[in-house]
């Protein structure tokens, strides 16, 4: 028997919703928390457990919500403060939780803070943020942001130059200051005494800058990297320890942090003994195939070979030490079933099931990003002005206006790999704009909204929501599926991704086919189990059917 301490986060499983692009009840185009709440009975006959809200605080929408103005104020677009109260109360009145979106590595460059921040050295909260004098007549160092540029931005007030790791208007917050860092806590503490059940850390594993040294240039990049002076350092592990016994520490909550980085520091972040988050989201097998100049703008189709060595290796580092996440999409990522499965209507549903089974029964906490438990699809933008991502449009001035990157292979890069392939509008219905919204969306309705939708879905026993309800149903009667050991098989098959979960006198054989040929398995052969869950309404022996999956349960 294994030692995994019961806990409720390691036993649920959590819907992301992106507000913006989730339901929009006023018929301005953009989704908002009454929106959310009219949909409530929809995410309690899926299943899940918890929600997790990308940010809903007050922003100039810069970054679209990840550039906070007031972090205890509610976005104009998405509602008021009373709607998010009547929100809250319906999450939990249906036994769900909720799990706010913390983004404190900066803030909006509208915050108050900021505002006055700027306007003069002596400033009471000039050293809220971090400026810098600049070097030669250039920024401070070589350090490129993560939108593109340098991560410096001269402010012509004092001739000085403020850090931001993201677009010029998100500064980066200095956490050395520790009146800083008693403001996030305090407002941390709000949010909780409202009775939220817990934090997604936005880029958490950035917040403890240790120095501001030139970065390692790579070959032809314009910028060098601040991952060395800025990223999981023994400073940030402090910040996050103080936070944890100033506020984590005196609530029951789900803490995720957004980290990516190696097994070995998620074990830090999310160690078992509780020192400091519950888990960490990794970004090893969504950064697979990236280019070493363009970075994500690639055209990569990511293999069975190199998701499963990523994937098991994180499972394996883990167990015994940590607690895991699950994850193949989120609102920065493509459609995992366009990116890792076959969305052709030939294979989209099959694919997407097998992807769900894949992830679902491994060891850790499941994700659900809006519209995958549809088995949603990218939109394959074609021009410049349906896209709406600031990542993407920065992107495109570096690399195709520079004359760098053929404006046909970026437009390709970006159909496979844009943040907004995953933030196009959730596709409810067959009515005009998938019944997102009445009005005009902030971003175009997915085309295929007539075939692919919650309503017929719903109506649809085989289809890919009732999939995904069933595996989440799993999770909640199965122990093994939570508390089981991770042992890879097969692990050189060209095909198959299987492996088990093994707990007492319980074992769970699970096999997926991650390709569209037949594949020779001859896993099941003669075994006395349960099906407990597939793809294809028959199991054909020695043989896996094209993105066929299985699972099964024996009493050993
Ligand atoms: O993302 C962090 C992050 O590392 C992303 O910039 C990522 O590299 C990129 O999206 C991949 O395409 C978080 C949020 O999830 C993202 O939406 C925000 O834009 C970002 O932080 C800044 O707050
Ligand atoms: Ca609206």
């Amino acid at each position: 028997m294994n030692q995994e301490k019961h806990v409720w986060w390691k036993e649920s499983v959590v819907y992301q919703i992106y507000p913006r692009s989730f339901a929009d009840s006023n018929g301005d185009g953009i989704g908002d928390l009454n929106g959310i709440t009219a949909h409530l009975d929809y995410l309690k006959t899926l299943g899940v457990d918890v929600l997790w809200l990308s940010p809903v605080y007050a922003s100039p929408n810069d970054d679209n919500g990840y550039d906070i103005s007031d972090y205890r104020a509610i976005m104009k677009d998405f509602g008021t403060m009373d709607d998010f109260d009547r929100m809250l109360e319906g999450i939990h009145a249906r036994g769900m939780k909720l799990v706010m979106d913390l983004v404190v590595n900066h803030s909006s460059d509208e915050h108050a803070w900021f505002v006055e921040s700027r306007k003069s050295k002596d400033n009471p909260y000039r050293d809220y943020y971090i400026w810098q004098d600049g070097k030669e007549s250039g920024p401070p160092n070589n350090w490129g942001s993560c939108f593109s540029g340098s991560a410096w931005e001269k402010d012509e007030a004092s001739g000085q130059y403020y850090l931001h790791l993201f677009s010029r208007k998100q500064p980066d917050l200095n956490w050395a200051n520790p009146v800083v860092r008693q403001e996030v806590f305090d407002m941390m503490d709000w949010w909780c005494r409202k009775g939220i059940d817990g934090f997604r850390m936005d880029v958490i594993a950035m917040i403890g800058k240790e120095n501001y040294l030139d970065g390692v240039q790579k070959n032809g990049a314009p910028y060098g990297s601040f991952g060395a002076s800025c990223t999981h350092t023994e400073t940030t592990h402090r910040y996050i320890r103080e936070m944890r016994e100033k506020v984590l520490s005196k609530y029951d909550l789900l803490t995720v942090g957004e980290t990516g980085g190696t097994p070995e520091q998620a074990c830090r972040y999310a160690d078992d003994h509780e020192t400091e988050l519950n888990m960490v989201f990794s970004f090893e097998h969504t950064e697979l195939g990236r280019d070493p100049v363009l970075g994500k703008w690639s055209d990569h189709k990511v293999q069975l070979p190199e998701l499963r060595e990523v994937m098991n290796r994180w499972e394996l580092e883990l167990q015994g030490k940590a607690w895991n996440s699950l994850h193949l999409s989120n609102h920065d990522q493509p459609r995992s079933v366009s990116r890792f499965g076959n969305d052709s209507p030939l294979y989209r549903v099959r694919s997407a099931k097998m992807l769900g089974t894949l992830l679902h029964m491994m060891r850790g906490t499941p994700y659900v990003y809006q519209g995958e438990e549809l088995g949603m699809c990218n939109p394959y933008f074609s021009h410049l002005e349906q896209y709406r991502d600031i990542e993407a449009l920065n992107a495109w001035k570096q690399w195709v206006d520079t004359g760098i990157v053929d404006a046909q292979d970026m437009m390709r890069y970006m159909q496979k790999m844009c943040r907004d392939n995953g933030r196009t509008p959730m596709q409810w219905n067959r009515s005009a704009n998938a019944g997102f919204t009445t009005g005009t969306p902030w971003i175009e309705v997915n085309q295929n909204y007539l075939k692919i939708n919650a309503e017929d879905e719903l109506n649809d026993p085989d289809s890919v929501f009732h999939y995904y309800r069933r595996l989440i149903e799993l999770r909640h009667t199965v122990p093994v599926i939570v508390y089981g050991d991770f042992v890879p098989l097969l692990e050189q098959d060209p095909c198959v991704y299987a492996y088990s979960r093994n707990l007492d006198d319980k074992s769970l054989l699970v096999a997926c086919n991650y390709t569209e040929n037949k594949a020779p398995c001859t896993l099941f052969d003669g075994l006395e189990g349960t099906e407990l869950i597939s793809n294809y309404p028959t199991h054909q022996q020695g043989l896996l059917q094209p993105y066929e999956a299985r699972v099964c349960l024996i009493t050993t």
